[in-house]
């Protein structure tokens, strides 16, 4: 591609993250081969430089007749059209935040007992498991649910379903991010003394510059820094972090879409800017979590997946008689987090590994099974990506069709994600679908499968349940992003990963909460070990955490 005019030299070297001197880009115009010459210029410039001086540029015309890069004929080695980028966002980097406590991830310690109320939850349903069968009630129990059912509350906030209003079409996808932009903006405008991308580019080089925007592109230059470029409802900018700077280490965690605010100076020719400060819509670190005004606890739980061959029936049944027993008194709540039954057609060859093959009848048995847990608890459940609603997120609750199945325990079927405040504790419930490519794309210590909650942490810093666009997670714009996490809830609760794990993020409580389902020949074959059989039990008034295991 011929490198015509001063503007697309300086195109170039900005895009590969160099700014330049005027003499520096006069110089490369004007040479034979103009292109040949920047490719040599970047080849030759010193290492760490970020501005290309006239000086370079001469000791890369002096250079190049013996080091030529210049093929015999006259076309470029490695010419711009090449990517000269590596990909974004892997690499070792720190911890996110300090300040995170009692945490908890797999096996390591299967059951805890951090209530001391004198009751003997070591077993998990073993010993106190009654003989009832799965749909019994407390025939042989003498005691009685703790609460007064008055004295509960659930309230649901941010429930999409019947509320759809997208078609698809493209103007859906500008509205869903400029409300992402707006109400994720709105966190960050408070603290930047920010422009739009189009006012910044008009302002004189070496001006100090702000900006809120979306991560548009992340890419590391040649030289080893950072190009994140934010874009905004004007347009887009460059912004350079440099890779001596404290930001690297946060550059690694960013996601494409997601809000973020860049504050630094502005290059000679204002064509880019410098980082000196980011930040992230974020958790205050002085949220003070609501807690229940009574000794009551709720049951986290996600992943049931009836209807496949390794649904652990047993399991669950002990849950259920745990559920039934006096240990478990205090629980009046139980939430479930998506992925009610294994669904049809969801993987490749899941057929073969199908109880149910009728998706319907997986509801009726998902049904059946949640007649075994007492019927006076409040239940309240999301879908995830293996249940019979639209994949993409945000997905509506069951259709009148599956309410009607599933009609048990009257349970509050709502969206996901969906935010339930139970005795004044919020619960942001989502099932987790974002979390694979959170564990995907950060470096392991900031977020795996082994600590779940930690790749929970980033949602939470990027104040959005699922911000990458158009990788794994589904999107189905609305008018409104509901993905957004507007307000910090006190308890974050998802599931998917199919691992136990939990752990405080500025005082925010994040449960990813295990399954229902052995592990399958898919997992087998990608070294997923999923911790089945256990529920994380939330003590409300405290946001103390127990495991129940039942296997
Ligand atoms: O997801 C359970 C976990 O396993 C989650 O981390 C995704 C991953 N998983 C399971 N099966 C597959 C296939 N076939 N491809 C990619 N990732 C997979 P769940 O939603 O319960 O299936
Ligand atoms: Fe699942
Ligand atoms: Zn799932």
């Amino acid at each position: 591609m011929p490198l015509e005019g001063p503007a697309r030299i300086v195109r170039e070297l900005t895009s590969r993250g160099y700014n330049a001197e005027r003499e520096a880009v006069t110089l490369i115009a004007s040479a034979e081969e103009p292109g040949a010459l920047l490719e040599r210029v970047v080849d030759t410039v010193p290492e760490g430089a970020l501005v290309v001086e006239a000086g370079h540029v001469r000791t890369a015309l002096e250079a190049g007749v013996d080091r030529s890069p210049v093929a015999p004929d006259g076309r470029h080695g490695s010419g711009p059209d090449e990517h000269p980028f590596t990909s974004s966002a892997t690499g070792p980097t720190d911890s996110p935040e300090a300040g995170e406590t009692g945490e908890y991830a797999g096996k390591r310690a299967p059951v805890e007992t951090t209530d001391g109320a004198g009751v003997d939850r070591s077993a998990g349903g073993g010993a106190e498991r009654s003989a009832r069968g799965r749909a019994g009630r407390s025939t042989g129990g003498t005691f009685e649910r703790s609460g007064d059912p008055s004295l509960r509350s659930l309230e649901v906030a941010g429930d999409m379903t019947g509320a759809s209003t997208g078609t698809g079409e493209y103007r859906d996808f500008v509205a869903v991010f400029r409300d992402r932009l707006e109400r994720l903006g709105a966190k960050l405008r408070g603290r930047v003394n920010h422009r739009p991308a189009t006012a910044i580019e008009r302002m004189p080089g070496g001006s100090e510059v702000a900006m809120v925007g979306l991560v548009n592109d992340v890419r590391s230059t040649a030289s080893g820094h950072w190009l994140v470029e934010l874009e905004d409802a004007t347009g887009t900018f460059p912004w350079l972090v440099m890779k001596d700077r404290e930001y690297t280490d946060l550059v690694e965690e960013l996601l494409f879409d997601e809000a973020l605010a860049m504050e630094g100076t502005l290059a000679d020719d204002s064509g880019i800017a410098f980082v000196d400060a980011m930040y992230f819509p974020d958790v205050p670190r002085t949220h003070e979590p609501s807690t229940a005004d009574r000794h009551v606890q709720a049951a986290l739980i996600s992943d049931v997946h009836v209807g496949s061959q390794e649904f652990m029936e047993d399991a669950w049944n002990a849950f259920a008689d745990w559920l039934h027993s006096e240990p478990a008194r205090h629980v009046e709540y139980l939430l479930i987090a998506g992925d009610m039954v294994e669904g049809v057609g969801v993987y490749p060859n899941q057929d073969e590994e199908l109880d149910i093959v009728d998706v319907y009848e997986q509801y009726e048995a998902f049904n059946e099974h949640l007649k075994a847990v007492p019927g006076d608890l409040e239940i309240v459940m999301i879908p995830g990506n293996h249940d019979a609603v639209r994949l993409a997120e945000p997905q509506p609750g069951f259709d009148d069709r599956l309410r009607g199945i599933m009609s048990a325990h009257d349970a509050r079927i709502v969206s996901n994600p969906s935010t339930v405040t139970i005795e004044g504790v919020s619960v942001l419930m989502y099932h987790g679908v974002s979390l694979d490519e959170v564990i995907a794309e950060l470096p392991a210590e900031k977020a795996s499968y082994d600590e779940p909650h930690r790749a929970m942490y980033q949602l939470l810093k990027k104040r959005h349940v699922a911000p990458q666009f158009g990788g794994h997670t589904r999107l189905a714009p609305e008018e409104r992003d509901y993905l957004v996490i507007e307000e910090v809830p006190d308890v974050f609760h998802t599931g998917h990963v199919h691992k136990l794990g939990f752990g405080k993020y500025h005082n925010v409580l994040a449960i990813n909460s295990g399954c229902w389902q052995a592990q399958t020949d898919f997992q087998k074959s990608v070294n997923i070990d999923p911790d089945s059989g256990y529920a994380p039990i939330v003590d409300l008034d405290t946001l103390e955490v127990t495991v129940q295991k039942f296997t």
